[in-house]
């Protein structure tokens, strides 16, 4: 017999424990990674329905899409017919939940016409779209800073009508991220500096400008310092581009334009119009738009300091209601000799310089539009040109 066998091997306490101690950290890791993969699984499953959900919100966004460039291919049709005083596509909305609601009969329980629904409703699909469309020639081209002088200076002194008002004056009273202080002059210089083919700061009169932006015969003169010296002291130096403005974002690029100058007047500029032409005021419906439009006028001079104000601000209500009155009962808005015939019998006129550089017509809108599903919502941009064969997209981004 082996000595060793006699006795029964003793286990140390210490070896229990580390059995112990291995099924304890065993179990501990078998149950991460359960809960890991439990975890996973359950995310998983929550991106897949975020990603259909996405895909449908896409698919109903580029429906919206597709819904407002077929207005807007009517609205070219009837520009030709009625000389642009019926906007087409402010009458008809593109929204998906009124589509249903117009062809499910539910609208037609409601106003006692039941049986003018569709078979199959208007789709019977997940989620809802809707889409906005805008002219973009009811926005001030910052292309045209570098026009012909009875453009450019309008233009130039609308901008500063615009973004020169009281309420926007505390935007202008801070230093920007570079510690750079910007008046409302200088960002409309260094706008038309930004485009102007010269590379030297050129010099600019705000005042001579408000005085008579019709009669100018020079509103940007030469001047001698290099304007790249707005930028060339950047951390991140760079220069102007000497070019016309291919997006309204690219304006965050010249100085004086931060977020809060976006946020208050992105949605009211533009670089997609005929440069040489001013705006088509019969699709102006912005008051804001028409109250710049109406203080660039000198003849209007008194109306637009803080006695007039009050005056002015109820004639263009009055306006807006005159103008909404006649879109709902007739479908058409006023022209731009009624517009003129309705102002001037309140106070306020244009003066004719202005009506007559006027754009005659609309070809180039803005399209929003929105696909939703669930908690997931797609939006699409694009400019739309109506041609003469057809339509041209000049601008897509997806958010
Ligand atoms: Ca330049």
């Amino acid at each position: 017999m082996l000595p060793g066998r006699k006795t029964a091997p003793v286990r140390r306490h210490g070896e229990r424990g580390l059995a112990l101690l291995m099924v304890l950290v065993t179990v501990a890791i078998l149950t991460a990674i359960v809960v890991d993969f439990a975890y996973r699984v359950r995310i998983d499953v929550q991106v897949a329905a975020n990603v259909r959900d996405r895909v449908r919100a896409y698919y109903l966004a580029r429906s919206a899409m597709n819904l407002s460039r077929l207005v807007l291919f009517f609205q070219g049709q009837v520009d030709r017919l009625t000389g642009g005083v019926v906007k087409l596509y402010q009458l008809i909305p593109i929204e998906s939940d009124l589509a249903k609601a117009l062809t499910s009969g539910e609208l037609g329980q409601v106003l006692g016409t039941e049986g003018s629904e569709l078979p199959g409703g208007f789709g019977p699909f997940t989620g809802s779209f809707h889409a906005e469309i805008t002219d973009e020639y009811s926005k001030i081209n910052v292309n045209a800073l570098d026009s012909i002088t009875s453009i450019a200076a309008p233009v130039a002194g609308q901008i500063l009508a615009l973004i020169g008002g009281p309420r926007y004056a505390p935007m202008f009273e801070e230093p920007d991220a570079d510690g750079q202080y910007t008046t409302p002059a200088d960002v409309v210089l260094a706008m038309h500096d930004w485009i102007d083919a010269d590379t030297t700061q050129d010099s600019f009169n705000p005042e001579v400008l408000a005085a008579d932006p019709f009669s100018q015969s020079l509103v940007f003169a030469p001047g001698t310092a290099a304007e790249d010296s707005r930028y060339d002291m950047l951390d991140d130096p760079y220069q102007n581009k000497n070019d016309p403005f291919f997006s309204v974002d690219e304006l965050y690029l010249v100085r004086g334009v931060d977020d809060d100058f976006m946020d208050a007047f992105a949605d009211k500029l533009t670089v997609y119009t005929d440069p040489a032409l001013l705006l088509n005021i019969t699709s102006v419906n912005d008051p804001v738009m028409m109250l710049s439009l109406l203080c660039l006028q000198p003849e209007n001079a008194a109306l637009c300091t803080e006695q007039g104000l009050p005056q002015l601000l109820e004639v263009l209500s009055l306006f807006f209601e005159f103008r909404n009155l006649m879109q709902l009962t007739t479908f058409t808005v006023p022209n731009k000799d009624a517009i003129q015939a309705f102002f001037q019998g309140l106070g306020p006129s244009f003066s004719p310089y202005f009506l007559k550089n006027l754009a005659p017509f609309s070809d180039t809108f803005s399209v929003a539009a929105t696909g939703e599903v669930g908690e997931v919502a797609v939006k699409l941009r694009a400019v739309l040109k109506n041609t003469g064969s057809g339509q041209e997209i000049i601008y897509w981004r997806e958010e």
